[in-house]
């Protein structure tokens, strides 16, 4: 069979035929009005940005390569034993658009073992980082200090011709995703251990030994949910901070790590992936407030006064989705049948039923249903790991999925420096003058 990077070679000189033809028959057609509002307000709904391994809907969330989450729950294999995706299966699904073999997917989980060891000397930042210093700019740190022994910035720096950057961008990514469990089992050990940690074992699978290196690895449900963790936060379409940002950065040629670096500090803010650390802080200060199993007239007078003192209820609204993100009816799903008794389980289905009405009746939030944060730290903390500020570096983790396989294929198709055009408020004043 096939290796990831064969097929991809097979694939590239179709995608670029594709595209070609794509710009020369449709190049010159308008998607619509651009509104004055659209620059003042996000880019909302700006169509702006080529992104092949998903589409977010808003009713129905998000598509890998056009497979819901529940598709691929069925169609992607699963570890020997276990019910959940493997993570590495969804990175062949995203690169190539099919479904890869269990053999494929077992020499992906070989190849990032084998290539899971980092630098002597990131392993030194991290470990001078103080343990105060956030858990997301240790990672981000570390990350971008891979940029070291970048096959990529080598390449270019040795006058690789623009063919052959994807090959390069392909090493560089596989290098990174693949190193990221040692980089984040190490600040979690430094920040909330003895610093000491287990070896990789190369017979495992990526969430395994990531489990392992967090001190998990013998909780094989730990194991399961970070598989459909890893998964369901890969990707969520281009337009996102971490995935638009990734993808701008590499767009200046700047290789994979400097450009995931770049994605993890947008990562960190809590409007983004901070969220799922934003939710736990806030249920666990609720239920010091109120007591667990408050009554609804409790959680209601609760959110309100989240409401009323100008803060957002985290987990809640999303910038795309209209309905509930199925990442929430995934994590869901799995407490259902992993974890039914929780009682936090229990909180967060009671918010579920409460604050969406509550949201609508403040009438300000496009979107009052819960996104992804509003169930992942209840599903971590479940198994210990109730660190809420580490669990925005398992969301990077996940994230660099989506943002690498984006990479790959931006310098396949040899996509332009990303260059927009700004305009000043007083130019617009003067463009709409007299219309
Ligand atoms: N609680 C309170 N107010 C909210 C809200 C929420 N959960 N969601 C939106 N709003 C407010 C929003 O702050 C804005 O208020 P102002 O007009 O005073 O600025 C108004 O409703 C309109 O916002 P919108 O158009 O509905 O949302 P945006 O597209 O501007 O923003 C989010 C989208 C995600 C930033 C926003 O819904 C939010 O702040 N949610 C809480 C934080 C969160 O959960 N973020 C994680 C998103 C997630 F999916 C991810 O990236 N991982």
């Amino acid at each position: 069979h096939l290796t990831l990077k064969e097929r991809l070679a097979e694939l590239i000189p179709t995608e670029i035929e594709k595209v070609k033809a794509i710009r020369a028959e449709h190049g010159k057609k308008a998607f619509g009005p651009v509104t004055v509002d659209q620059l003042y307000g996000g880019m909302r709904g700006l169509p702006a940005l080529i992104w092949d391994g998903s589409v977010l809907d808003p009713e129905d969330g998000i598509r890998f390569r056009g497979k819901s989450i529940d598709e691929c729950k069925s169609l992607l294999p699963a570890a020997p034993g276990g019910s959940e995706p493997l993570p590495e299966g969804l990175f062949w699904l995203l690169l190539t658009g099919e479904i890869p073999s269990k053999e494929q997917v077992a020499e992906l989980s070989r190849d990032w073992a084998a290539r899971a060891e980092i630098p002597d000397f990131v392993k030194e930042i991290i470990d001078r980082c103080p343990p105060t210093l956030h858990p997301m700019s240790q990672f981000s740190m570390a990350v971008t200090a891979l940029n070291h022994d970048s096959a990529f910035a080598k390449a270019y720096q040795d006058g690789v011709s623009k063919k052959e950057y994807w090959g390069y961008t392909f090493e560089d990514s596989m290098d990174l995703i693949a190193k990221l469990p040692n980089i984040a089992g190490r600040i979690y050990r430094n920040v909330f251990g003895d610093g000491k940690l287990p070896a990789i074992d190369n017979s495992k699978d990526y969430s395994a030994n990531l489990a392992t290196l967090l001190g998990f690895g013998d909780n094989e449900a730990f194991v399961e949910l970070l598989r459909l963790y890893i998964t369901i936060h890969t990707d969520h379409e281009g337009g996102n901070v971490s995935a638009h940002t990734g993808k701008l950065v590499g767009s200046a040629l700047s290789d994979p790590f400097l450009a995931f670096g770049a994605s993890l500090n947008g990562l960190a803010g809590p409007l983004h992936g901070l969220a799922n650390q934003e939710v736990l802080l806030w249920l666990r200060k609720m239920q010091s407030q109120i007591g667990e199993n408050a009554t609804d007239d409790a959680v209601k007078s609760y959110v309100w006064s989240t409401l009323k003192g100008g803060q957002v209820v985290p987990g809640y609204g999303h910038a795309v989705l209209r309905k509930t993100d199925p990442r929430y009816t995934a994590q869901r799903e799995f407490a259902l049948k992993n974890l039914p008794n929780d009682p936090l389980f229990k909180l967060v289905g009671q918010i579920y039923d409460i604050v969406p009405s509550i949201l609508l009746e403040a009438g300000k939030a496009k979107n009052p249903w819960p996104n992804v944060d509003a169930h992942s730290g209840v599903l971590l903390t479940h198994y210990g790991l109730h660190q809420m500020q580490f669990y925005t570096v398992l969301f990077g983790v996940s994230r660099a999925f989506g943002v690498a396989a984006q990479l790959i294929w931006d310098r396949a198709l040899g996509a332009p420096l990303e260059r927009p055009k700004s305009y000043s408020s007083e130019a617009i004043q003067k463009m709409f003058k007299d219309k």
